[in-house]
């Protein structure tokens, strides 16, 4: 299987690190093995990018920005357009080959290039929406308007979990803006953009448009920093972690360049009195284990009406009882394996510190012992009953750990959502149109997200997608995010004969 993707893809064993367009940029770093979370089997091996490839990659990418901004931002659109249409044509083995290299499940790997083909979509149509404001000038015979322009060389820092999507939506965006990217992919699923690359440069190659509007580099945390570093570069993307994101923001902050952050959320559901739990639970079982519990999104806390506590815990500890772990290729599973040992390890030391803290484990989870995936990074998720003051409520576990907590008022149901340091995602289920307006208002959540009776995770691209205090405050996506890839010049012209000073001010000759 892993074989035909490679093929179709034309990927061989061993792939340089550090790509403009189609031609890959000759690296002497060290080689990355990349293993499937799967059977931990080595799929391929990525040279990482060195310093010399690096400087090569970004200079190549300043002179295709200069070309690139020149082309019409409704023609740019046409070239997003056209990846879009590849996307739909590639979107069998692509999906195919996120689920093997990243370990979601396939349904999930359908839901993430689908998530690429509609932000090409979106950002079609905004390549010929990109208004600014006109504004009625305080002197006569002047006129005074806004307009953005390209920011320059973006670069994209994206994590694992979304190998490919999270990268579309910023570039996407970018690209009908009139911007160039660099994309540093995650270490661990380097083949997936190796293949978005390769599909993008087709693009380019059939349209005559220099191959620097998209660059591919790969490596650890050295590149990341070499990155926002770097002057050239006026906005760096990052998704990722909280310490990630404090390093790239403070370095960015640090030479006054512009950093958008998406980072960790601990998300919450509040199950009120008034909720529909036949809509509640499947909410929150696929909010807690689609993608193995590693969506930023994913749902880590249900806040619970003490009148509920016991059916909602019922029917969801017999919904567990029903999930299907296993090769995330076969379209049945629900749940594939997690991303790599690391994270196996980190899961296990979670559940081992819930224990001791006090939290009642309603279900246990642990390695999967299962002989056809021993050699995987499979396990089995975990819901645990704690306090609202249970310490381990404040840090986000990257894994299925679920974390219920029962509360009398809602009040104090969205006090304990908004405590923690975290601010991306968070939903209400309840029927009654009270407690929903409290929840959305601002006395309720305090996140980036506010949903009411559908899970945490799952946002379309149409909205704009982020979140605040430690999640990092950056917008993506939909709605008005565009401005993040662009600057804004705000323009007075004097049409008359004089020139009268603004705020009245004299100043004779
Ligand atoms: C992420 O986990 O970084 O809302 C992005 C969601 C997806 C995107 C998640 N559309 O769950």
């Amino acid at each position: 299987m892993l074989q035909n993707i490679l093929d179709h893809f034309q990927i061989n064993g061993v792939n340089e690190g550090s790509w403009t367009g189609q031609q890959s940029v000759i690296s002497s770093g060290s080689l990355l093995e990349v293993l499937s979370p799967h059977n931990n089997q080595p799929i391929a091996s990525i040279k990482l990018t060195d310093k010399q490839a690096y400087q090569k990659v970004v200079e190549e990418a300043q002179g295709a920005f200069l070309k690139w901004r020149n082309v019409p931002a409704p023609k740019r659109g046409e070239i997003v357009r056209q990846f879009g249409h590849k996307l739909r044509e590639e979107k069998e083995m692509l999906s195919k080959l996120v689920a093997h290299e990243m370990g979601k499940s396939l349904q999930e790997s359908y839901g993430e290039v689908q998530e690429m083909i509609d932000i090409c979509d979106f950002a079609v149509g905004l390549s010929r929406q990109l208004y600014g404001l006109t504004m009625h000038s305080e002197r006569p015979m002047h006129r005074m308007y806004e307009q953005w322009h390209p920011l320059g060389v973006v670069g994209i820092i994206s994590a694992f979990n979304f190998p490919v999507a999270v990268w579309s939506w910023n570039s996407a965006i970018a690209w009908v803006c009139g911007n160039v990217c660099i994309w540093k992919a995650s270490e661990k699923t380097p083949l997936t953009a190796l293949v978005c690359q390769k599909l993008i440069a087709e693009i380019l190659v059939a349209n005559q448009l220099p191959q620097g509007i998209s660059c591919l580099i790969s490596g650890a945390r050295e590149v990341g920093e070499w990155m926002s570093e770097d002057n050239r570069l006026p906005l760096i993307s990052a998704t990722g972690s909280v310490p990630m994101g404090k390093a790239v923001g403070q370095t960015v902050a640090k030479r006054f360049g512009k950093s958008l952050l998406e980072l960790g959320g601990n998300n919450a559901m509040i199950i009120t009195e008034n909720a529909d739990l036949n809509i509640a639970i499947p909410a929150a079982y696929f909010g807690a284990i689609g993608t193995s519990g590693q969506r930023c999104t994913s749902t880590r806390r249900l806040i619970v009406h003490r009148s509920v506590l016991e059916e909602v815990i019922s029917r969801l500890v017999n919904a567990y009882a029903q999930i299907t772990i296993g090769d995330p290729l076969d379209a049945k599973t629900h749940m594939g394996p997690l991303v790599d040992k690391l994270a196996v390890e980190s899961y296990l030391a979670g559940i081992d510190v819930c224990k001791k803290l006090g939290g009642q484990m309603l279900v246990e989870g642990g390695r999967l012992e299962a002989d056809h995936l021993k050699n995987g990074c499979y396990v089995t998720p975990s819901i645990a009953l704690v306090d609202a003051s249970f310490p381990n409520l404040q840090k986000e576990l990257f894994a299925p750990l679920l974390y219920i907590i029962a509360y009398d008022d809602l009040k104090e149901a969205v006090k304990i959502q908004n405590d923690v340091p975290q601010g991306l995602s968070s939903t209400i289920m309840t029927t009654n149109i009270r407690e929903a307006e409290y929840f959305l208002s601002h006395n309720g959540s305090d996140c980036g997200i506010a949903n009411v009776n559908i899970g945490t995770s799952g946002a379309e691209i149409g909205g704009a997608f982020g979140g605040e205090k430690e999640t990092g405050g950056g917008r993506e996506s939909g709605s008005d995010a565009w401005r993040n890839y662009m600057r804004r010049q705000t323009v007075t012209i004097n049409y008359s004969d004089e020139l009268p000073l603004s705020q009245g001010i004299k100043f004779e000759l």
